[in-house]
């Protein structure tokens, strides 16, 4: 393979920028351009830095402090060098420039990920995370992809790819040494043994709600009539004013979209326009927007005033929450209140008294939210759960063959008749994990990486 070179930092003047230099030619080509007070880059030892100096034969181009890890002991499993230069754009690109002239190529985005998959540092799931971890939005996010980094889903799923390739072995040893007595393959064993795979594929499967709405945030619409403090809230829960407030009935007709991390989950928060009957034709449009952004929501606030009686558009926002994941904000609170609180308590999953104006309540609010989206601690704090689609889809696959093979046996075929189904389903297990995937799959994978990681 060849020596790659890529700016790791962002592209922006910065105190220090890193460059990273990878593959088997690196030291000697690093070796070229710096000048060290005492001995070489090609002497030092792995993972100690040294003070150095870039020099293009003639100029000096900056101090720097530079870094060998030797092959195995690094990232990317080849030999490495890590050089800290002065944040400097031109300095980085200078430096950049050298390496190139000097027989290294500039990086694939994600090619130092994709080496170290190649080279068995990681697994595709723990080279996924790393992206992850990358672009994660809130502290939940970073610390499962962290998790999923060190290897926790993985081993999950090299266990059920285990169980699968096990089984199979058993039923296919069965069929060529019928008579040894080799392993207990009657169809109820494999029956057990292929429910029991089930269970803990349907276990990742099922985790995937939440999963996902942790990586990719939960579209969270607030709705409610006009004026009872939606645009209030949004701001309260951003902490800036984000929407225009105003005591008008119709202040909002566009949706305002905003990202805000509540309760350790990241919402994709939509301030819609005021549902009411009455509306000219612009607020009309807004509230069928409004109508519409429910129909696709992970969550809805659905916004009250407590301090007057429930009316008939607030009946309508009832109506409009019927089976959808709805929490009553009843605002206002800082006034005296003369809303039906039974009422709308009968109607919803959770009720909440806040004052936006006030900020009082929104903490409440967030431990609302919390519970419901993280409410199972245990795959949170394990890591078991899934937030990649691609693994997702993959898990379906894989414990549909494995219903498919559990139908077969339940039929009265004889086990040897599901190997073909449990192989499949080992596959798509690998596949996830990397065992079994294929060259354009990985190429797919690691595209999407930043350059430089
Ligand atoms: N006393 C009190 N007033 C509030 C509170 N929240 C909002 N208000 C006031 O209620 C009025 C309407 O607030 P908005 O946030 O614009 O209401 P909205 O639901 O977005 O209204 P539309 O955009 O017109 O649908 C403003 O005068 C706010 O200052 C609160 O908690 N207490
Ligand atoms: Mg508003």
């Amino acid at each position: 393979m060849n020596t790659i070179c890529a700016i790791a930092t962002a592209r922006a003047a910065a105190a220090i920028g890193t460059i990273r230099v990878s593959g088997s030619d690196c030291v000697s080509i690093c070796s070229k351009i710096t000048r060290l007070k005492k001995g070489s880059l090609e002497t030092s030892k792995s993972a100690v830095m040294r003070l150095a100096v870039i020099h293009d034969g003639k100029d000096e181009i900056d101090e720097v402090l530079c870094t060998v890890f030797r092959a195995p002991a690094s990232y990317t499993g080849e030999d490495t060098v890590e050089i800290n230069c002065h944040g400097s754009l031109s300095i980085l690109e200078r430096v950049i420039k050298l390496l190139i002239k000097n027989g290294a190529r500039y990086a694939q985005p994600g090619e130092f990920t994709k080496r170290a998959f190649l080279n068995g540092k990681m697994d595709l799931i723990q080279a996924e995370a790393v992206g992850d971890l990358i672009n994660s939005h809130s502290q939940t996010d970073a610390a499962l992809a962290l998790r999923r980094m060190s290897g926790s889903l993985s081993g999950e799923f090299n266990a059920i790819f285990d169980a699968l390739i096990s089984l199979n072995t058993d039923i296919l040893a069965y069929i060529d040494f019928p008579d040894e007595g080799l392993t207990d393959v009657e169809p109820q064993t494999v029956l057990r043994r292929l429910k029991n795979i089930k269970t803990r594929i349907l276990k990742l499967e099922n985790s995937f709600n939440t999963g996902s709405v942790i990586h990719n945030g939960a579209d969270t619409v607030i709705i409610g009539a006009p004026n009872v403090g939606k645009s209030t809230l949004l701001n309260a829960v951003l902490g800036y004013e984000r929407a225009i407030v105003s005591d008008i009935a119709g202040t909002t007709r566009d949706m305002v979209s905003e990202r805000a991390v509540m309760g350790g989950v990241t919402l994709n928060l939509c301030d819609t326009a005021g549902i009411r009957e009455k509306a000219e034709q612009i607020e009309q449009r807004g509230i069928e927007i409004a109508r519409q952004s429910l129909k696709t929501a992970d969550l809805v606030f659905a916004v009250f005033d407590g301090s007057k009686t429930i009316s008939d558009d607030d009946r309508k926002i009832i109506e409009l929450c019927k089976g959808k994941t709805a929490v009553a904000v009843i605002n206002k609170c800082d006034l005296p209140q003369s809303i039906d609180k039974e009422y709308i308590r009968g109607s919803f999953i959770q009720t909440v008294d806040i004052s936006a104006v006030n900020s009082d309540g929104i903490d409440k609010l967030a431990e609302i939210v919390k519970d419901m989206f993280l409410s199972d601690k245990v795959s949170v704090e394990s890591g078991m759960l899934l937030t990649n689609t691609r693994h997702y889809e993959r898990a379906v696959r894989a414990r549909e063959l494995v219903d498919s093979a559990i139908a077969t046996v339940e039929h009265g075929f004889t086990p040897d008749l599901a190997s073909v189904d449990i192989t499949s389903a080992a596959s798509e297990i690998g596949m996830i994990t990397g065992n079994t995937v294929s060259d354009k799959i990985i190429d797919e994978i690691f595209s999407k990486f930043c350059v430089g990681k």
